[in-house]
């Protein structure tokens, strides 16, 4: 049985919500691919990590006020390793292995020690892609004026600035706002996210990205991580952000988690767009692979199909990695 791996960085700052992101990735393919050929795995510590995770995500909404009491926060970088294949009775078919990076929150801190700050480097030089995960909390509450303290988008640019100087095959920038849902419900516009967004990260997407279009691709890509929070405000002490207030929009709301499979899907049309231009270098060992097994390739494609394509959804760059003929 042959396994191809693909490496994804997980970036941002502590609290962002990294690992809430792939708790309901993972939680949320299983569903969405449950009626199709397609079958999601990670190893039994790995899944037991989200689980918890997951479980933590559920306790906040026990209530109709919501209690953040914080989440373990990931303190050694760590891989998490979601092997997708076709369903299968004898289990020998082929893989393709997606390797979430999730680097913690503390090593893009202003108390990181230069050996966490190469790893990032390292790791951001070393993926296919990359998933910036941003709290749309600090993005876009009272104008976004928590951002830089909650996000570190200055941090976020220097690094892919510095990790992208030298690279020559394409890679894929994925802006995944989390904990959205204050912002795309109850009539509220959703362009008003991707607005924030140019605003709060021009420099990276202006300066850094626009002049590497024809290596890097770059999508907009929200998370309803839990679906039934909305934010009401906020405590600060003299400008400093202490805390959100947050609660369900009604008593009875079920965790409800939408697009999780957004970044996926985009990330697996990127991957198969590269086999169709038979890239070399960097993505190269695809092409034998796909080549060989196109019934996977086949069924990544079909579900990689389902791209949602309608704001706040947007390609920001790098339109032509996400073009395949059907
Ligand atoms: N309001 C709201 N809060 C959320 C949501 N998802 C996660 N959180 C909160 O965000 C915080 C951070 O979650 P994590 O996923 O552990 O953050 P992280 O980016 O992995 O942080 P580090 O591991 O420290 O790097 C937790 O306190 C969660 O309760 C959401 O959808 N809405
Ligand atoms: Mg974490």
């Amino acid at each position: 049985m042959s396994n191809l791996k693909l490496k994804v960085a997980m970036l941002g700052p502590s609290s962002v919500g990294k690992t809430s992101l792939l708790a309901v990735m993972y939680k949320f393919f299983s569903e969405t691919t449950a009626p199709t050929e397609l079958r999601l795995s990670t190893d039994p510590e790995s899944e037991g990590i989200l689980e918890e995770h997951y479980q933590d995500l559920l306790k906040m909404i026990k209530d109709f006020g919501v209690t953040d009491q914080g989440m373990t926060a990931t303190e050694e970088p760590r891989d998490f390793s979601f092997t997708l294949g076709r369903k299968d009775w004898l289990g020998k078919r082929a893989s393709l292995e997606l390797e979430f990076i999730d680097v913690p929150g503390e090593y893009f801190g202003p108390k990181a020690s230069t050996k966490q700050k190469e790893f990032c480097l390292d790791v951001v030089a070393n993926s296919g892609a990359v998933i910036i995960t941003i709290d749309t909390l600090a993005l876009m509450m009272g104008g976004g004026r928590f951002n830089e303290q909650l996000n570190q988008p200055k941090d976020i640019t220097e690094l892919i600035e510095t990790a992208y100087q030298n690279i020559s095959e394409p890679r894929l920038v994925i802006f995944a706002p989390v904990k959205c849902e204050t912002f795309l419900q109850n009539g509220k516009d959703p362009a008003e996210l991707g607005k924030a967004l140019k605003k709060e990260y021009g420099e990276l997407i202006t300066r850094v990205l626009a002049p590497k279009v024809k290596n890097v691709a770059a999508v907009l890509t929200p998370v309803e991580t839990i679906g039934c929070v909305v934010c009401g405000g906020w405590q600060d002490k003299n400008g400093y952000f202490e805390k959100w207030y947050l609660n369900k929009l009604h008593v009875d709301d079920p965790m409800q988690t939408r697009y999780a499979d957004q970044p996926l899907r985009y990330l697996l049309l990127f991957l198969i767009k590269q086999y169709i231009d038979q890239q070399n270098g960097f993505w190269s060992k695809f092409n034998d692979f796909f080549q060989k097994y196109d019934d996977l390739k086949e069924s990544l494609r079909r579900f990689a199909s389902g791209c949602r394509r309608v704001t706040p959804f947007e390609i920001l760059q790098g339109h032509d990695f996400f073009k395949i003929n059907r």
